[in-house]
């Protein structure tokens, strides 16, 4: 038995799940615990937007819209029409209507009391996930974008507004440092045999997670194995703008790069195993030179059964 940890977030870490939850019903392993980055969170037109929660969610029920990456598939946009009409909300924001029931769902429950943590485990009642999700922590934390122009921006209108084209110097979290992991985070990697880094973005999907107090030192105290996988295929980022976020941050789109940005846990690090893309195999050498074991494997996740068999080869790294 093999009691798995997930750090995830946006598209990849949806894709990333998907495989997990295929990976351990075919070991017969317990459900993986997967946390989820909430950093990217916000409040528009009234109602709470957890997006990279609903990825997974949407994903792991089989109601997300594969082409775009994000909402509920064959979703209409019909409020969102009368909101612009309204001029409320972002002009370069929709809200789908089988998503906004998501959103007042979540709003209402959230208004009645309950925690993050509450919400997303009422969601799993009607949509059973296979595993399960956390939030990163219950407290409201901000993605802001500092431009090199001196601006700051919200992480949202940043990254679908301007498309990642506003040169960023910094990503910060307000309201990080008085946030703590949502309840059963700690424990669950405390208790775990294997931690997962999803291929998501180094900065702004895993970077909020190990930014929340206690989170680090939770990942360096676990007896637990904890191993990455590349969003970082051959020099280039698989999906989404991170290498726009990895360059901000001082570090080169590349998958030995990243690796090196978590860092070994020998010193001080997160790391014990790395896992590359075939095509970068002649990175691995300058993982392992780190103190990261490095295994090469096809990254491609193309579907579950391709994620799945990327789990595979990192829960055997
Ligand atoms: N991404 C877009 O590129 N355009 C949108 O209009 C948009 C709307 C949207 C609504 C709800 C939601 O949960 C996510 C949405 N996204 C949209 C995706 C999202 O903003 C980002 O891709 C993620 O936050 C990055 O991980």
């Amino acid at each position: 038995m093999t009691r798995v940890v997930v750090l995830a977030g946006g598209v990849g870490g949806s894709k990333f799940t998907l495989g997990v939850r295929e990976a351990l019903a075919r070991r017969g392993d317990p459900e993986a615990t997967v946390v989820v980055n909430t950093g990217d969170d916000l409040w528009l037109s009234g109602v709470r937007l957890q997006p990279d929660v609903d990825s997974i969610v949407y994903a792991l029920a089989g109601v997300n819209d594969t082409q775009r990456g994000w909402g509920r598939a064959g979703d209409t946009e019909r409020v969102n029409a009368e909101l612009q009409a309204w001029g409320a909300g972002w002009p370069w924001f929709t809200l789908g209507d089988l998503d906004l029931g998501t959103h007042l769902a979540r709003t209402g429950w959230l208004r009645d009391g309950l925690t993050p943590t509450q919400v997303i485990a009422r969601m799993s009642e009607r949509w059973p996930l296979g595993v399960r999700l956390l939030p990163m922590t219950d407290t409201e934390v901000d993605t802001i974008v500092v431009l090199a122009d001196g601006r700051r921006m919200h992480f949202q209108e940043w990254w679908t507004r301007h498309r990642a084209t506003l040169p960023p110097i910094a990503f910060e979290n307000p309201g990080i440092e008085v946030a703590e992991p949502a309840p059963g985070v700690v424990d669950a990697i405390a208790g775990a045999d294997v931690v997962l880094i999803a291929p998501s973005n180094p900065v702004v999907s895993i970077g909020p997670i190990l930014a929340v107090p206690g989170m680090r030192e939770a990942l360096r105290a676990t007896p637990a194995r904890v191993i990455g996988v590349s969003g970082v295929i051959g020099g280039r980022v698989v999906r989404g703008m991170a290498d726009v976020c990895l360059a901000a941050i001082g570090v080169e789109t590349r998958a030995d790069a990243v690796a090196a940005h978590y860092g070994p846990r020998r010193d001080g690090g997160l790391l014990d195993a790395w896992l590359l893309a075939e095509e970068d195999a002649a990175l691995a050498p300058a993982v392992d030179a780190r103190g990261i074991r490095a295994r090469v494997a096809p990254l491609w996740m193309t579907d579950a059964a391709a994620s799945a068999a990327i789990v595979e080869a990192a829960l055997t790294a």
